[in-house]
């Protein structure tokens, strides 16, 4: 099944004046890959700063940092009584993340901060359709300890992986455009990257690879090329891979089938979906509107394990908060999914297949 919704990647640019000129030369930084020379000992913020700086000349850092806007993480004060239908994970969370969809330019950005701050604690957390004038502000309401990097491509709807520096180390952070001949973005950079961290968790010392990724919506063939790319790149990495985001599967729950970029996505086993044990509908989307969504009881957003972490326990959840459906202006017409990993034991490196 197609939604007939509109692909927002040929969105024209229009940033602010400080923008304007960095976004005219983004197909030349898009390829750019830096790895951080000594993955060793903590991470400080200036050194964080410059590896944000060279791999994404566009990326939070480089906008203007406004004294004024301080956003402090508000603790939720949750009554007892809700707290017993919270699910309750059956497995150690060694590490968990999250992605969302934020629905740039149909949300109001205090209002997804103020949601982001009452989100976590997550180590690692996926944004896509993240408007780069408004990417500071979700990292401050994250907290201190949280470091960030944004991708390059997307327009005003970038990549962005955030994570908690005092739990997790990264290593080096690139974007895919293309792996073996097969690739994740067009030529002329009108699609999203996948935008991969590759972090280490301090305590265990387990290193893993995390992508999170906005396949193509429209353009049903781009979506199946980026799934393919996806599926030959994960096959080749040496170090568990984490895949999150909206991968524009179109997965319904009465079939059991999503659209064919799903099933090349999953083919040849490289990639398995960590199914939540209660599926809910990850998209609102009511165009007339009539305040019912066209597409009830269907999934647009993912996790999924390769390598190594499919040894892993895990879990996923879709997070419903009260009165997040039907979306308005002011919120994400998504809701996030959750995956939490439970470290096995240490998988030695295996050999590549490239
Ligand atoms: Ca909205
Ligand atoms: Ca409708
Ligand atoms: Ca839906």
């Amino acid at each position: 099944m197609q939604h007939p919704q509109k692909d927002k990647r040929a969105a024209p640019a229009k940033g602010s004046g400080l923008l304007q000129p960095l976004q005219s030369n983004l197909a030349h930084f898009s390829c750019f890959h830096y790895r951080k020379p000594a993955p060793t000992g903590p991470v400080d913020k200036a050194s964080s700063t410059t590896l944000l700086s060279f791999a994404n000349p566009i990326s939070d850092n480089a906008l203007p940092l406004d004294e004024e806007m301080t956003f402090r993480e508000v603790k939720p004060v949750i009554p007892y009584f809700l707290l017993l239908f919270v699910a309750v994970p059956t497995i150690a969370e060694d590490l968990r993340l999250v992605t969302w969809n934020i629905e740039s330019g149909g949300n109001k950005p205090s209002v997804i901060a103020d949601q982001l701050s009452k989100l976590g604690p997550y180590d690692i957390v996926g944004l896509t359709e993240v408007d780069p004038a408004n990417s500071r502000r979700y990292k401050q309401a994250m907290g201190d300890t949280y470091r960030s990097v944004l991708s390059s491509t997307g327009n005003k709807d970038r990549l962005m992986l955030l994570y908690d520096e005092s739990k997790i180390q990264l290593i080096e952070n690139y974007e895919l455009v293309a792996h073996n001949g097969k690739r994740m973005n067009t030529v002329d950079f009108r699609y999203r990257s996948p935008l991969v961290g590759r972090y280490q968790h301090r305590q265990s010392g387990t290193e893993f690879l995390v992508v999170v990724v906005h396949l193509a919506r429209g353009k049903e063939k781009i979506r199946q090329m980026q799934a393919e790319g996806m599926r030959t790149w994960a096959a080749s990495q040496t170090v568990p891979v984490i895949a999150i985001g909206d991968f524009n599967f179109d997965y319904v729950f009465e079939t059991e089938k999503g659209n064919k970029g799903f099933d090349v996505f999953l083919a040849g086993d490289t990639w398995k979906w960590v199914r939540p044990e209660k599926l809910v509908d990850t998209n609102w989307y009511d165009p007339e509107p009539d305040g019912v969504d066209n597409y009830p009881g269907s999934c647009l957003d993912f996790t999924f394990v390769a390598g190594a972490a499919k040894k892993w326990a895990a879990q996923s959840r879709v997070i419903e908060r009260p009165g997040d459906f039907p979306d308005d202006d002011t919120t994400s017409d998504h809701r996030p999914v959750e995956l939490l990993i439970e470290f096995g034991q240490p998988v030695p490196a295996t050999t590549s297949t490239e």
